[in-house]
């Protein structure tokens, strides 16, 4: 009997001796497993397993688990998260210069932003990371945001003013939405169901997949398709997971970010293609023609501020992008 456990636990041991040594990667998000930012973490974390034959394996934190994107942001930095697939919403307070790509109505649209992104502006942002440290492995995404409140139908910049709006913590939409005359309220995400359940806030502004899986539609009459700003979002990671990999394995961990960022596009695409009608069946009374030109036009004063704060040359080269 001793003689056979002690050859069981031998063999158990070589078995765990030959096995290579696997190290799980923590992966953190806002949203649910099955929204955008699900699907893009997911395929990011199966092709890192794949190409690296499994000695990185993910384990998913969804649905603000670790806490809002700023503090999953400041984990990484820490070291106790190892990656996080976050918008660039607080992204401006750790790299000043990626506040530049939340500016409202710079990218006409999807494939603007996503050329842009993926070309050599995106890749210039992307090198601004490591000195915060912070390395950006790709850009994900979360869509353009759209304006939702429970008071009354949204048509015009003006119909907004008196609404308490919540804003993500970013400068820029902040200085944006006072521009239209709002007094925003900017919160980290993780509190916002609540406050639009209670009242502390009337509306709130996010792509349509969000607006999907985090129910808003249950707290939220009124959805007008403003597509105000789009809103970019990063697979982030830590330098301290980073420096130990081999060439081979950063290869590795970079196309499997791309390939999540892939991925998440695509449900952001398809959310948009199918999710308006699905708000409307959960009650929500949709905008569908706002008048877009009167919110471009109301937010036209901010813009020679953030041209001073960002660089005329710099916004020009990102609306150049053909
Ligand atoms: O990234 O804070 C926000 O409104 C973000 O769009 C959301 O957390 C998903």
């Amino acid at each position: 009997m001793k003689l056979h456990r002690t050859l069981l636990f031998a063999g158990l041991l070589g078995a765990a001796l030959n096995a290579p040594a696997q190290t799980i990667i923590k992966i953190g998000y806002a949203t649910s497993p099955t929204s955008h930012y699900g699907v893009g973490s997911t395929v990011f974390c199966e092709e890192m397993e794949k190409r690296t034959s499994g000695r990185y394996k993910c384990q998913q934190f969804p649905n603000s688990a670790l806490g809002g994107e700023r503090e999953m942001i400041e984990a990484v930095q820490l070291g106790t998260l190892d990656v996080v697939n976050t918008s660039t919403g607080p992204v401006g307070n750790f790299v000043p210069e990626v506040n530049i790509v939340d500016i409202p109505f710079l990218f006409r649209d999807y494939d603007h932003a996503r050329k842009t992104l993926d070309g050599p502006i995106g890749d210039e942002l992307r090198a601004k990371f490591p000195s915060k440290g912070l390395i950006a492995l790709a850009w994900t995404e979360n869509g353009f945001r759209h304006l939702t409140n429970s008071k009354h139908a949204v048509r015009t910049p003006d119909d907004v003013k008196g609404l308490k709006v919540r804003t993500m913590q970013n400068k820029v939409h902040i200085q944006a939405f006072q521009s239209i005359g709002v007094q925003p309220t900017p919160m980290a995400f993780p509190e916002l169901f609540t406050a639009l359940q209670q009242g502390t806030v009337d509306g709130q502004e996010n792509p349509i997949p969000v607006i999907l899986s985090a129910k808003f539609a249950q707290v939220q009459k009124y959805l007008t398709l403003t597509g105000h700003v789009y809103s970019p979002a990063l697979l982030i990671t830590a330098p301290a997971l980073w420096n130990k990999l081999s060439d081979a394995d950063k290869k590795a961990f970079t196309e499997a970010a791309k390939a999540g960022g892939a991925a998440q596009r695509k449900k952001v695409n398809d959310d948009e293609a199918a999710g308006i009608d699905e708000l409307r069946k959960a009650g929500m009374q949709v905008i569908t023609n706002p008048d877009g030109n009167a919110f471009r036009r109301a937010m036209t004063p901010v813009w020679s501020e953030f041209a001073k704060q960002y660089g005329a040359e710099n916004i020009k080269r990102i609306q150049d992008v053909k």
